[in-house]
């Protein structure tokens, strides 16, 4: 249980996204007990402080005032800020950005060995240059910065140990996706036909995931909730032969501007759905519009970048929650970003229309749909 008292810094300049709302999702579901918020409104973000170094003396402040134990910064922070920030604030807080939070959400959730070796990765290679920096800095705590060997600096022997850590851990990785590529061929040699679910994080994956196999993988965590991949073989009619059956794939969920560094961890698990014959794209309808359309786009990007040539069915979710009025205007921005026919409304929650959509799933997956 962690239950740090948290502070929200967000540094807002024109044209940029708000983030708070989200980093507070986030922040509460890595057990962050968030007491209070700062936006600070500028033309440009400070390069030494990410807000001004007035504003920060103000958080310093606060932090006292109200015995604040983390803050965390809703913008991506340099190595520079953070140090900088860390001097500022005193060592006594932990000091977070939107990255390092998604990473803390990762580790937390991180069922299996491969997820767990992948966030170790990705943390390894996002911090890579941590230890050059605390040097540049004049040290964390009074480290020493000259050579501690001959020829050698502190730094040099971190970033050794790391790259060391770095390529064991990718040898691993490697072990094991052979050991998965083989399951999938086996699968593939099965007859099954392969499902997988895709779409922002919280649009309600798991749910049906959980509806259709009969499954109770956790859901509603806040976001993140699913890390892993997991398999499960469907039924769309009672005897089990494979010419109805399928297999559906539950796997993690997109986010807005995720690093490349944190999102190549995750390369892999999502590559593992260009390998499925069609996607169900999904879509949370109850969110407002201006969120919709961001998280449309991001879908989008990730799509095209990690899992093209798929053919896939976009699932618009929580029809249980919304006017007509309002899912209107969803179709109509799911439309615009995505150039496909079908589209079906759904209820992975009450179930509503999900045996329509098994009926499509199958009618795309017989083999005639399938050479098209
Ligand atoms: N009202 C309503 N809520 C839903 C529906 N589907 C899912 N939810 C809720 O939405 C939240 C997120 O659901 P999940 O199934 O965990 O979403 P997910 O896409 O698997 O999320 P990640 O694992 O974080 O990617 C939970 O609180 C669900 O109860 C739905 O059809 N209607
Ligand atoms: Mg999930």
């Amino acid at each position: 249980m962690q239950d740090l008292k948290t502070l929200l810094v967000e540094c807002r300049i024109p044209q940029s996204t708000p983030r708070i709302d989200e980093v507070n999702d986030i922040a509460k579901a890595a057990d962050y007990n968030v007491v209070g918020q700062v936006i600070q409104n500028r033309k440009t973000v400070d390069p030494a402080y990410c807000v001004g170094e007035g504003k920060l003396d103000e958080i310093r402040k606060t932090i006292e005032k109200d015995s604040i134990e983390a803050v965390i910064f809703t913008r991506q922070l340099s190595a520079g800020q953070i140090f900088r920030i860390k001097k500022k604030l005193g060592d006594r807080v932990r000091i977070l950005d939107r990255n390092l939070l998604i990473l803390e959400i990762f580790e937390k959730r991180s069922a299996t060995k491969e997820t767990m070796l992948q966030v170790t990765l990705a943390r390894l290679r996002y911090t890579f240059s941590w230890g050059r920096e605390s040097v540049r800095m004049r040290g964390i705590a009074g480290e020493q910065t000259g050579p501690s060997g001959p020829g050698e600096y502190p730094y040099e022997a971190y970033e050794a140990m790391s790259r060391k850590r770095i390529s064991k851990i990718e040898g691993q990785l490697r072990d094991i996706r052979s050991r998965k590529a083989h399951l999938r061929e086996h699968r593939g040699k099965s007859g099954f036909r392969i499902v997988a679910m895709a779409g922002y994080t919280q649009s309600g994956k798991t749910t049906l995931f959980n509806r259709l196999a009969s499954e109770s993988k956790e859901v509603g965590l806040g976001p993140f909730t699913t890390l892993s991949t997991f398999a499960r073989k469907v039924s769309t009619s009672s005897d089990m032969k494979s010419s109805d059956s399928f297999i559906i794939i539950d796997s993690i969920g997109f986010i807005e501007d995720l690093n490349p560094l944190l999102l190549n961890a995750f390369h892999t698990t999502l590559s593992e759905l260009s390998n499925s014959d069609l996607i169900l794209l999904f879509v949370d309808s109850s969110d407002e519009i201006l969120t919709l359309k961001r998280k449309l786009l991001a879908s989008r990007k990730i799509m095209d970048k990690e899992i093209s040539g798929v053919p896939f069915l976009i699932c618009i979710n929580k029809v249980d929650v919304v006017t007509r009025e309002h899912l209107d205007k969803v179709l109509e921005e799911t439309r615009k970003v995505f150039d496909v026919e079908e589209i079906l409304e759904i209820s992975s929650k009450t179930g509503v229309n999900v045996p329509d959509l098994l009926c499509r799933i199958s009618e795309r997956l017989a083999p005639a749909a399938m050479t098209v």
